[in-house]
């Protein structure tokens, strides 16, 4: 507002506001300017990196004109907002997102067809934006896709890191890592050098007394780092694919970068001499936001990963505080301002550090300010698994944020008068629910303190919310009341894994329906019910899935250098590797399926239906049975592939270095994929949405959100199988006290991996001991025979193309309940209590 232009000349300002392009030419025009003004290339050194650069450049100019609007827009009604704060954001490519959005794409196809290139090899140019794990990040994605989509007035806030998910290789059948650099071009960002906040560590906590008797508290001296702000123009709202009377809104994700504050840049060590020593400083503060953590649920309690997440939490309240305090409101208004979700306990911090705002340099009492701070946070639960539940330990939070430290003391006192009041008979009770574990050291449990500073806590499916209510949050149930907590089943976004990774289909989908609808109100799919009988319609649904097939078959032999036949049965597993996830059952199917095939004639043979059993995921790298399981993956492969008896009956693939863009191409290509993890592990899984949304079936436990697809989609349209949640616990322990026998037909699979049929058995003798001798934690033989009988259920349903495709075709129209527009409705109205903000396309003039 300050910086403003004066009335008298906003018309001449007005008269050169770019419009962007809708023709060919026009698109061309725009590229072919950027290529040789913004990246100085020509018309003789234009490679398709070149053209990749001009084509994302021309787009990105026309997205940011409504980036700007819908930020003015948000500045002047000043409603609500709500800030999704995440460690991570699988955004994976943009490009393709923003031609679809901006609703150009045919002319940048034609255009750059004039110009001598073809689009699919221009938008594989794109590095991914792999700033995340797996499912929880790309979660945060879906979510600002969603958000925009529905005019929610949102930031996204996350860390810009130099490295994200390294990149895999499978080299002699092993996993090996290789980091992603992925800055070198990245034309979505845009750095606010000017937008920096200081964020303070380590130093001491100064008490002092005022004039008038009023204690004051301060956190001095130690070291300051840096943020800087690197803002993305986040998934602009499909309105272009279902014409309508608003402008898009186009929201913001902005990730912190950690630099040298500028005070510590030793400029005297610099002179000196000491040149290296004063860098070296530099570097130290970069390194804040250089790599994320590769592990996906597991906490390791690392400094630096404490340090990342302080630092994303400081800068990120400093931001939101300050926007806040712009609009001159009092601090009780705050949480009808500002609602912040925090992705799971990642940013719990950001709690204690807005109560250490409002106290420490606001001067508020402590009561009001933690009224105003639990009333502004929701926390989302991913994993009931113990070893992803964060704990850091009290001394390394007393070093590096010695006031956080207190005020966490203060908060957990607070909260233990108040369980002692309402619970006097029950002492152990305070031992359990204290956020100090009285461990040695001791150790602050992130989850309780998210949750005691949240007006709101939800799971990700119902299993697992009813679950986090009777297991890791039991006694907080009792404290608070069950409205505290509440299910929010995830979903995913449409538009990317359904019309961008699946053209055809959607454009079949929008014939029957009368156009592109769907993809804002994915219930809308139920009306394809109607032509599950209809010839055409089904013959077309089959051609797509085959296209798909043959697509992917097609990458499989470039990658992978095997042939697989596209009418083979395609069965998929991608997702990380993870015990609890349980690629060890399929690939022990897999050697099941094998032996079988080898133990009948050449005539019995024929009878068998082909399958290709595809697999693609990474390992935490110092997750050694994960790097088991993917080494004996490719040993089976090595084996089956090569084995003539075999030929087309079996394939074994690998697919290295599973991402987003990888699961685009997958997706839409199976038939069957696999969501298999031991009952009660899975909080909720996303990727069994998007294989459904696609005509894939899936073979599943009743596990995570399993159980409400079968809801939805009917069981008779999926393959479950497996020992339920509620007997897991009895199983487990009955292992523990009996020595137990392996299922047989497990056993002759083991006996083989013994005998050296796939290699060393050595390397695999930690993988079968934990079965074996370990008490099978994961319930891989309860579950083998249920497993293997299932898949043979599948055999014969695949052979009946035509009820397959009758499956394949409800399920796809049953699928409207999984939009992550769906899911964004319900935190908006039972969360965040959130109004969208929609711009009529009248104030545009
Ligand atoms: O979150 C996943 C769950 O395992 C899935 O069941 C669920 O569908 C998704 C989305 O809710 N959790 C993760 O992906 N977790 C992590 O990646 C992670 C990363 C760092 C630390 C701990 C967990």
């Amino acid at each position: 507002v300050e910086a403003s232009i004066p009335e008298p000349q906003r018309d001449a300002w007005r008269k050169f506001t770019p419009k962007g392009f809708t023709t060919s030419e026009e698109f061309e025009k725009e590229a072919v300017r950027h290529i040789e003004t913004t990246l100085a290339r020509s018309l003789y050194n234009c490679d398709e990196v070149a053209a990749y650069g001009g084509t994302a450049l021309a787009f990105r100019d026309r997205l940011i004109l409504d980036w700007n609007k819908t930020q003015q827009t948000q500045t002047f009604t000043d409603q609500k907002r709500v800030y999704y704060l995440s460690l991570e954001f699988l955004m994976g490519r943009a490009l393709d997102n923003a031609m679809l959005n901006v609703g150009q794409k045919d002319s940048a196809t034609k255009g750059l067809g004039d110009l001598g290139f073809r689009m699919e090899d221009i938008i594989s140019q794109e590095h991914d934006a792999a700033l995340g794990n797996g499912g929880l990040g790309r979660l945060a994605a879906c979510f600002l896709d969603s958000m925009a989509s529905l005019n929610y007035p949102a930031w996204g806030y996350g860390l810009r890191y130099r490295y994200g998910i390294f990149k895999q290789e499978i080299i002699d059948g092993y996993q090996v890592e290789v980091p992603d650099y992925w800055l070198d071009f990245n034309p979505w960002e845009f750095a606010r050098h000017d937008i920096t906040v200081d964020v303070q560590f380590y130093g001491h906590v100064n008490r002092w007394q005022d004039d008038e008797g009023k204690q004051h508290t301060s956190w001095e001296g130690g070291e300051t780092v840096l943020a800087v702000a690197f803002d993305v123009p986040a998934s602009i709202e499909a309105d272009r694919l279902v014409p309508g009377y608003q402008t898009p809104t186009c929201n913001n994700l902005r990730l912190w970068g950690s630099k040298a504050a500028s005070g510590e840049f030793d400029f005297q060590k610099f002179n000196s001499g000491e040149y290296e020593a004063s860098v070296a400083d530099q570097q130290r503060a970069e390194t804040i936001s250089a790599v994320l953590y590769p592990n996906d649920n597991l906490e390791r309690g690392k400094e630096l990963r404490l340090k990342q997440q302080y630092f994303w939490c400081a800068a990120s309240l400093y931001d939101i505080v300050r926007r806040f305090k712009k609009t001159k409101r009092s601090w009780k208004e705050f949480p009808n301002q500002v609602a912040i979700q925090l992705n799971d306990t990642h940013p719990t911090l950001a709690i204690p550090e807005l109560q250490r705002i409002l106290v420490d340099l606001e001067g508020l009492e402590w009561d009001e300010a933690w009224d105003i701070v639990s009333k502004a946070f929701g926390y989302t639960n991913h994993t009931v698994l113990p070893e992803a539940l964060e704990k850091w330990s009290v001394p390394l939070l007393q070093h590096l944020l010695p006031r956080h430290l207190q005020i966490i003391y203060d908060i957990n006192l607070n909260f233990l008068q108040f369980v002692e009041r309402n619970f006097p008979k029950d002492r152990d009770m305070l031992g359990r629910v204290s956020i100090i574990e009285e461990s040695n050291p001791k150790m602050v449990r992130m989850a309780y303190l998210a949750l005691i500073g949240s007006h709101k806590v939800n799971g990700v499916a119902e299993l697992h919310s009813d679950l986090i209510k009777t297991t890791i949050f039991k006694d907080f149930v009792k404290i608070y009341g069950p409205d505290k907590f509440t299910n929010v089943t995830n979903g995913i976004t449409p538009r990317r894994w359904l019309h961008q990774a699946n053209p055809r289909l959607s454009a079949l989908i929008a014939s029957k329906l009368g156009g592109h609808e769907f993809l804002k109100d994915l219930t809308l799919l139920s009306k394809l019910e109607s032509f599950v009988d209809d010839k055409e319609f089904r013959k077309e649904f089959r051609e797509i899935k085959y296209a798909n097939k043959v697509r992917l078959a097609k990458h499989i032999k470039e990658h992978n250098g095997v042939t697989v036949n596209p009418a083979a049965l395609f069965d998929v597993q991608v997702k990380r590797i993870h015990e609890y996830k349980r690629q060890q059952l399929n690939i022990f199917g897999v050697i099941h399926r094998y032996l079988q095939i080898k133990s009948l004639s050449a005539e019995d043979r024929k009878k068998l239906a082909p399958r290709v059993s595809i697999f693609g995921g990474k390992a935490a790298p110092g997750y050694w049975m994960a790097k088991t399981v993917i080494h004996l993956i490719n040993k089976v492969g090595d084996v089956v592939n090569n084995d003539p008896d075999v030929g087309d009956l079996l394939k074994v693939i690998f697919l290295e270095d599973y991402n987003v863009s990888k699961a685009e191409i997958i997706t839409p290509a199976s038939d069957i994929s696999e969501h298999i993890s031991t009952a009660g592990t899975e909080a909720s899984g996303t990727s069994n949405m998007k294989f459904c949304l696609n005509g894939g079936l899936i073979i599943g436990t009743c596990d995570g959100a399993n159980i409400e697809i079968t809801r939805e989609i009917g069981e008779e349209n999926i393959f479950l199988f497996g020992n339920l949640a509620e007997d897991v616990e009895d199983l487990r322990h009955a292992h523990l006290y009996n020595h137990y026998e392996l299922e047989p037909k497990l056993a002759k699979v083991f006996d083989e991996i013994h005998k050296g049929r796939f290699g060393d058995a050595g390397a695999f003798s930690a993988l079968l001991n934990g079965i074996v001798e370990h008490g099978d934690y994961y319930l891989v033989s309860d579950d083998f025979a249920s497993y293997v009988q299932t898949q043979e259920l599948i055999d014969e349903a695949y052979k009946d193309t035509e009820s397959w495709t009758t499956k394949a075709i409800l399920t796809v129209a049953r699928m409207g309940f999984f939009s992550s527009d769906r899911c964004i409705d319900e935190y908006a109205e039972s969360i965040w209590n959130i109004e969208p903000l929609v711009q009529k396309k009248d104030d545009e003039a």
